[in-house]
């Protein structure tokens, strides 16, 4: 039956209009390069930006400058396509009023609906155990049908540089930009942010990744995630559709039987690790790390390599014997760990960050202690390392569609943050991230342009909520534990309370002063 559905779908190719990506299709001819200018006339109107409908102009495009002095990593700039992201192509786009959006304002913001996008809506994110049969279904069968929806953004394998020299030759460019299935857009996008440097001159710098590693990462798959929702519901004519969150706390090594079944994600074959199931007769992979291993390219889409695999057992075994790793999922403690910390992020904002949330919740930072050691794998990195196969690479992680649970749990862990500590982009370094991951930085490379400022901020703002998560961050897996809990090795944030007691302000001060050395010591435990 699936087999015959999906036979089906290969023969009926549709063009879909729906996904944020890489570049609209519909700006890719010469004059739109030539002039520098995506500003599409939105089906229905008649000016750019559907301007004479009132929703939006064609503007400047203004994002940060991206020659400004970073106190890190500032050697590659200019020399990676992604930090003039997408200014090196366009420089007006659409600027879209009050709740108008999309690359030429014809749909709405997150959260809005309806013709005039007035109408208000708040969508709850449920536990994928909780979900009848027919709503786990619908999950993979939108999942399945987005490989075969032809995305309306085109992705380009060629250096922007080229593009602009050929469009200045008055050579026609398109040939540069190719179609792309909804699904492989989102593999292809998180593949294109990970990847490492490539560009000029075949260097490669391991150490730049636009979406990991970095202060920015839980706001970069924030609006991934949204942007990936947003298509699935255009796929599914289903406004209502959420993507469902793998609460992993429950598991122990291996994935949840009711969700790692035949009928949904599939289950692995224990003798070479194969992921067989209803959905995967005709499944493949792309941008894997053996393709992307020689570096020296960008990963083309269109070469396909069947199947999808993920580790067996005996390679569990075996990685904990030899290369002494957890093959286990995290637990509630170590997520509520986590939760303790009210700073979101320390210098250097990278992996090498210790006692902040940030780096915990994406694994580099210990459970226990809070400080970051090499090989320390925890929460969301741990979850892709057990799992293996392609989400035990970062950047063909997406090629496995147990990636949106997963991540769909990542932010509901990030989600109770910022509810329980109530704060704003304000605690984000503008300057000391590293590139790609500062506050007004742009979200590499979805499209239309986000910052990973925008994308700090709690979930109602773009329109949905999680189940059980109450508004203060508060839900049942919360640690029962009354106060004082322990901050594993890290020093303990120092009382706002006020005191006149002058031995209290003593101490104040120099739990203060040992407060502003942190970084400083980390720099010498990390590597
Ligand atoms: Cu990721």
């Amino acid at each position: 039956m699936s087999c015959r559905i999906i036979t089906c779908l290969v023969f009926f190719v549709f063009i879909f209009p729906c996904a944020e990506g890489q570049f609209p299709r519909v700006c890719t001819s010469l004059t739109s390069l030539k002039n520098k200018k995506c500003c599409p006339i939105p089906k229905g109107f008649s000016a750019p930006c559907g301007n004479d409908g009132n929703r939006g102009t064609c503007q400047e495009l203004i994002i940060r400058d991206w020659t400004f002095k970073y106190s890190h990593y500032q050697t590659f700039q200019k020399k990676d396509d992604r930090h003039d992201w997408p200014h090196a192509l366009y420089h007006k786009t659409c600027k879209c009023n009050s709740n108008f959006a999309g690359y030429d304002c014809s749909k709405c913001e997150f959260g809005y609906y309806g013709k005039n996008c007035t109408q208000k809506k708040t969508l709850t994110r449920k536990n994928f155990l909780t979900l009848s049969a027919e709503e786990k279904d619908r999950y993979m069968r939108y999942i399945n049908m987005s490989r075969y929806y032809i995305s309306d953004y085109v992705v380009t394998l060629t250096p922007y540089e080229e593009i602009n020299e050929t469009v200045m030759a008055n050579r026609d460019p398109t040939a540069f930009f190719h179609n792309i299935s909804n699904y492989d857009l989102f593999v292809w996008m998180h593949y294109y942010a990970a990847r490492d440097t490539i560009k000029p001159h075949n260097m490669t710098r391991a150490d730049i990744d636009f979406a990991h590693d970095g202060q920015g990462f839980p706001t970069w798959h924030r609006l991934y995630m949204l942007a990936w929702e947003r298509t699935l519901q255009e796929i599914g004519n289903d406004e209502n559709f959420t993507v469902p969150y793998w609460d992993w706390t429950g598991n122990k090594t291996h994935c949840d039987p009711a969700i790692c079944s035949e009928e949904l994600l599939g289950v692995t074959n224990q003798a070479d690790g194969t992921v067989n199931g209803k959905y995967f007769d005709n499944w493949y992979v792309i941008c894997t790390s053996e393709q992307t291993y020689s570096l020296t390219k960008i990963c083309d889409p269109t070469n396909k390599e069947p199947g999808l695999k993920r580790r067996t057992e005996k390679e569990k075994k075996d990685k904990v014997r030899n290369e002494g790793y957890t093959m286990t999922f995290p637990t509630t403690e170590e997520v509520n760990f986590a939760l303790r910390f009210e700073s979101f992020d320390l210098p250097p904002y990278g992996k090498e960050s210790s006692c902040n949330f940030r780096n915990i919740l994406e694994g580099y930072a210990s459970t226990k202690t809070g400080y970051r050691f090499q090989n320390v794998h925890t929460l969301h990195n741990q979850v892709h390392i057990v799992l293996g196969g392609v989400m035990g690479d970062v950047p063909s992680a997406s090629n496995d569609p147990i990636f949106p649970l997963h991540h769909s749990f990542v932010d509901r862990i990030y989600e109770k943050w910022l509810r329980k500590f109530n704060k704003d982009a304000s605690v984000l370094s503008s300057y000391d991230a590293p590139i790609g991951h500062n506050k007004d930085d742009v979200i590499v490379p979805l499209y239309p342009v986000y910052t990973h400022q925008q994308m700090f901020k709690k979930s109602f703002e773009f329109g949905y909520d999680y189940e059980d998560v109450d508004g203060n961050g508060k839900s049942s897996d919360d640690e029962k534990k009354v106060e004082p809990i322990s901050l594993g090795d890290c020093p303990v944030p120092c009382s706002k309370k006020s005191s006149k007691s002058s031995a209290v302000h003593a101490g104040m001060r120099l739990c203060g002063l040992l407060m502003s050395l942190l970084p400083i010591w980390q720099l010498f435990l990390g590597d």
